[in-house]
């Protein structure tokens, strides 16, 4: 079957619909609409975010045929030699936040990473492609989940380092300014837009 797409049109398969609300506040800026692909695509377990990425974008494209992204993110502590990196969907299903702030219990050094890779594949391209994302930033004492309960998974132990607040004290806008997500999305949207002109020959 083939869908007549009006527009810039674009697909994020998640499981995760905060990361999609985020995409979605993002991508208006350059009036791109996105759709949500609810599932979970393969995620092989692989060092590298990038790689693990470019798999689950080639996997949800098999099933639909659609021009589409998909995400990985990790956080990387410095005091744990990076831990839990690409293992930190693992390490927030068993131990979640609190273990984390329990094995950071007495260290001094709360130096951390987020970081994001966005993978987009289409019909027209010959092989997946990447976009990266960073924020630097501290590791809280505490678990700071904000007064609306906003944000998920680490965003309640996540300072970044421009901020006095944590992700989950932030709304969605503020986290965008900031966010390792934002900044890989951003990337994705100023090369969609260049690319979609050329071919429309504007
Ligand atoms: P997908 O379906 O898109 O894969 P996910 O929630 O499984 O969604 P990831 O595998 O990319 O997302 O994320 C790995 C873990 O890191 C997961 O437990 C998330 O909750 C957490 N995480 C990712 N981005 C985050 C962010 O912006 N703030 C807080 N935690 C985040």
């Amino acid at each position: 079957m083939n869908f007549q797409l009006k527009g810039k049109v674009i697909f994020f398969a998640t499981g995760n619909i905060h990361k999609f609300n985020e995409a979605r506040e993002v991508f208006s800026e350059y009036k791109i609409s996105v759709g949500m692909l609810r599932f979970k695509s393969l995620e092989i377990q692989n060092d590298s975010l990038k790689v693990i990425a470019k798999t689950s974008v080639l996997d949800a494209f098999s099933r639909c045929n659609l021009p589409l992204i998909v995400e990985d993110a990790g956080l990387s502590i410095d005091a744990l030699k990076g831990f839990p990196g690409p293992y930190s969907a693992y390490a927030y299903k068993t131990i979640g936040n609190k273990g984390l702030l329990k094995l950071m219990e007495n260290i001094e050094n709360r130096e951390s990473k987020f970081h994001s890779v966005i993978a987009y594949y289409s019909t027209e391209l010959k092989s997946p492609k990447c976009f990266k994302g960073e924020v630097a930033g501290e590791i809280t004492r505490e678990e700071k989940p904000g007064s609306r309960g906003s944000g998920f998974g680490f965003d309640p132990i996540f300072k970044p380092a421009k901020s006095n607040k944590t992700f989950a004290e932030m709304t969605t806008m503020e986290k965008n300014r900031l966010s390792h997500r934002a900044q890989a999305l951003r990337k994705f949207a100023e090369w969609y837009r260049k690319t979609s002109k050329i071919k429309q020959g504007s």
